[in-house]
């Protein structure tokens, strides 16, 4: 056989060598919790849910309930850089805002 001759079980035990050699990870995600607290207004909670974290109304204000008898709740899970930058926005808001609303992360295990 000459070297350019195709053949197909020299070709995948090449890739098979190769796929040993590659490690493919899952990016950890994350889950982000709102917390309660006494100050921060009902409909401000529901307007962060929606503008940070795109949910609806009504998705909102059953968060902003579970959060709010309960003391916290989970707002969703996300990739590290995602979690991260909504976490900053909603700390914007509450700053801007003038209340001690407050958002965590924690890695979600497999
Ligand atoms: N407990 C707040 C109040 O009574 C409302 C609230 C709900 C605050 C959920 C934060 O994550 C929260 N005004």
């Amino acid at each position: 056989m000459s070297d350019f001759e195709f053949d197909p079980d020299k070709d995948s035990d090449v890739i098979l060598e190769d796929e040993e050699d590659v490690e493919i990870k899952k990016p950890s995600m994350y889950r982000v919790l709102i917390h309660n607290d006494p100050y921060t207004p009902r409909e401000f909670v529901v307007l962060v849910l929606q503008s940070v974290f795109h949910k609806s109304e009504e998705e909102g204000k059953k968060i902003m309930l579970v959060a709010h008898t309960k003391g916290l709740a989970t707002v969703g899970i996300y990739t590290h850089e995602v979690a991260k930058t909504n976490i900053f926005l909603v700390e914007k808001m509450a700053d801007e805002f003038g209340c001690p609303l407050r958002c965590t992360m924690e890695e979600v295990e497999i």
